[in-house]
């Protein structure tokens, strides 16, 4: 078994500690951060996400997994952001209200970070007052929200029409995460959406430069 396969088991067993070493063990053998996580975590956390759908495995199970992930995600961050200096822009990123998943958005928050914008992440379970509140007090230029539940995804367009309340109309919107779409962005009236944390980050970047 090759080392990212034994890193996707590890991982779908929730086991951390090995998850770590392992991580550790693959950046010796000079691969890549992008795809230890791609192919290594990323990978074993859609298994999680499919037993946990047909009721093979149950929520302390995932809840080990995402420790399990976020641990090596730690030790992969620096690697994955560089020293690049912050200058292309500023951005608020956060799991919108009610939603507790927030390990796709802290991957866009080192992706965006990484290519040299300025991050402020407002964390999970942030309600829409924060992400307007914030993008004013802070002039942001874009606001990222990521939604993985189904029930939590209106919350989005509670944010993007919040912006136009307040006369935030240059604020630009992008939002992503498993259920969300390019066509929900746009019935939502979002700017745009990221399929995952590169398109995000080429997303932000173009809607900046716009
Ligand atoms: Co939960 N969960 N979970 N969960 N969980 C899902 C999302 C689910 C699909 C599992 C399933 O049934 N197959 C399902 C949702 C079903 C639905 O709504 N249709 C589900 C459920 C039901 C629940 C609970 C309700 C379970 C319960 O209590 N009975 C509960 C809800 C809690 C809450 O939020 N209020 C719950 C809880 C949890 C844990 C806390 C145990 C844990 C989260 C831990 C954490 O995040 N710190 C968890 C996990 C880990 C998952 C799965 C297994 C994995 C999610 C993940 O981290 N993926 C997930 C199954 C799945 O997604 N296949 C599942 C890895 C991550 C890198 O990918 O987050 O998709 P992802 O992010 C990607 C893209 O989506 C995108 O880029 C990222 C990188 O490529 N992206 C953006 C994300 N945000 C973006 C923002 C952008 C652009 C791109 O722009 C700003």
């Amino acid at each position: 078994m090759d080392i990212l396969q034994e890193i996707s088991r590890y991982l779908q067993s929730g086991e951390d500690k090995q998850v770590l070493a392992l991580t550790e063990q693959a950046l010796d053998l000079n691969l890549s951060p992008g795809r230890i996580l791609q192919d290594g975590l990323i990978r074993g956390m859609a298994v999680v996400g499919d037993q946990f759908k047909n009721h093979e495995i149950f929520l302390p199970d995932v809840l080990l997994a995402a420790k399990a992930m976020t641990g090596a995600m730690e030790r992969l961050k620096p690697l994955l952001i560089g020293d690049e200096t912050p200058l292309l822009g500023k951005v608020v990123i956060g799991t919108v209200r009610g939603d507790l998943h927030d390990i796709g958005k802290n991957l866009v928050g080192i992706m965006l970070r990484g290519a040299g914008f300025d991050v402020i992440d407002l964390g999970r379970d942030v309600p829409p007052e924060k992400f307007v509140a914030t993008a004013a007090a802070e002039k942001a230029q874009v606001v990222g929200m990521s939604a993985l539940l189904t029930t939590t995804m209106p919350v989005m367009k509670q944010v993007v029409d919040m912006l136009r309340a307040e006369g935030l109309t240059h604020v630009r919107t992008v939002i992503g995460g498993a259920p969300v779409s390019a066509e929900y962005a746009r019935e939502i009236g979002a700017d745009d959406y990221g399929y995952d944390a590169g398109s995000a980050v080429e997303k932000i970047r173009q809607l900046v430069e716009d």
